[in-house]
């Protein structure tokens, strides 16, 4: 079949609107129409040739929510009509990883997953007879595509698309962090680097825990407001005190027992472990960095009790837990409607990237 998809042909360089061809579900997989996708600062990273995993062509997008249209042969958790969200980590419930209950990092096909293909090793995609490269698994990016059926959840048909396509990502990742990764525990207080798409979920999370300081630290004065309206009680703008680790251990007495970068800055994540209290406090990175970056510390700031520790998706189980989120929110538990302040047409999808940049947006959704 042929479908409307925004393709990053190169790095750096805008997407492009063009109609590619897709090849029907395979065994295990399943055809998605994407109903919507937000757009999350991981794909304007790989568009940006910041990505160890890059590849282009590819149809970018790992934030959507949509609906099976076809079912491959064998598939038997989904079937034609279910309203899905596509999972950039699967959950097959057989392999190791899935198994050990340590981890939410399912393995079983990571590894194609990360080349760019479905787990036969082909595209499904292709643009004028040359293939295209899926992206995170999911390309949302489109407005139909393919997935094996270990890599979307079933949600409930009463929640909107253009809000559940967050769950897919931003929202999962930074409610997750805090409920999954960390644990926090009612009074806890807390640093939230980078109050964007993700830290300002870390915020509902820890003010939905009962979290008692809730410290947020952004370089842009206009995410002040933005904090405060989901639960954050102080805020740092780090471009103002001349040290800022000094400045958040005073003003937590001590030291943060919980911190979370939300940036992906190797400096930031720094401060976030050094601003944790000496003893027990842990800092979780939730920021992707760019290729070659690296991070560093005194492992005397180890040695003296503090935790480095990162998230992937929130630590949530994609399967199990995404639909529980889509219910917390479609039971008032959660908010998503305010920190989606854009909606675009595929058409527009390059303005939402420029928003991204310009620190004027917290998600853009395009709706096909
Ligand atoms: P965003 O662009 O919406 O937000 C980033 C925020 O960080 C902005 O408010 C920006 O002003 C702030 N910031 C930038 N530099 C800073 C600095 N030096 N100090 C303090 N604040 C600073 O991005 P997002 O969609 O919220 O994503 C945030 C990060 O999380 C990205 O690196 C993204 O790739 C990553 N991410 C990780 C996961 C995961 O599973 N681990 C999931 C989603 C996103
Ligand atoms: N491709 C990058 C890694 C990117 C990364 O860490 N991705 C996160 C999700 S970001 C969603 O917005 C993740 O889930 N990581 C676990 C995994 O298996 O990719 C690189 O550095 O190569
Ligand atoms: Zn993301």
């Amino acid at each position: 079949m042929k479908t409307r998809a925004a393709v990053a042909f190169e790095a750096k360089r805008p997407l492009e609107i063009v109609e590619v061809d897709l090849e029907g579900p395979r065994a295990g997989e399943v055809l998605i129409e994407i109903k919507a996708t937000g757009i999350c600062h991981t794909d304007a990273y790989t568009l940006d040739g910041l990505d160890s995993e890059g590849i282009f062509p590819s149809i970018l997008g790992h934030e959507g929510a949509g609906v099976v249209v076809e079912v491959g042969p064998g598939v038997t958790s989904v079937a034609v009509g279910d309203h899905v969200i596509p999972l950039y980590t699967p959950e097959c419930r057989q392999c190791k990883s899935c198994l050990s209950r340590k981890t939410n990092l399912c393995t079983s096909i990571r590894s194609t997953q990360g080349k760019g293909v479905m787990p036969d090793g082909t595209s499904r995609f292709s643009y004028k007879g040359q293939a295209i490269a899926h992206y995170m698994g999911c390309s949302t990016f489109s407005n139909f595509t393919v997935l094996p059926e270990i890599a979307v959840a079933k949600i409930r048909k009463d929640a909107p698309f253009d809000k559940a396509c967050y769950v897919g990502c931003g929202v999962t990742t930074g409610v997750g962090a805090v409920v999954n990764t960390a644990k926090v525990e009612p009074g806890a207080n807390a640093v939230v680097f980078g109050l964007g798409g993700i830290g300002l979920n870390v915020i509902q999370g820890l003010k939905m825990v009962g979290a008692d300081m809730i410290v947020g630290v952004d370089i842009n004065p206009d995410k002040e407001e933005w904090g405060r309206r989901f639960g954050m009680t102080h805020f740092v703008n780090s471009k103002q005190v001349p040290d800022v680790v000094a400045h958040l251990v005073e003003l937590t007495g001590g030291g943060a027992d919980y911190t979370f970068d939300c940036t992906g800055n190797t400096v930031v994540m720094r401060q976030a472990l050094e601003a944790c209290h000496r003893g027990w406090g842990e800092s979780v990175v939730i920021g992707v960095a760019e290729s070659g970056k690296e991070i560093a510390t005194r492992p005397f700031q180890l040695v003296t009790g503090r935790v480095w520790r990162g998230s992937a998706f929130g630590g949530a189980r994609g399967r199990t837990d995404t639909p529980k989120i889509v219910d917390w929110y479609m039971d008032g538990k959660i908010e998503i409607d305010p920190m989606i302040t854009h909606t675009f047409g595929l058409e527009d999808i390059n303005k939402a990237f420029d928003l991204m940049h310009e620190g004027k947006s917290i998600r853009s959704v395009v709706v096909f």
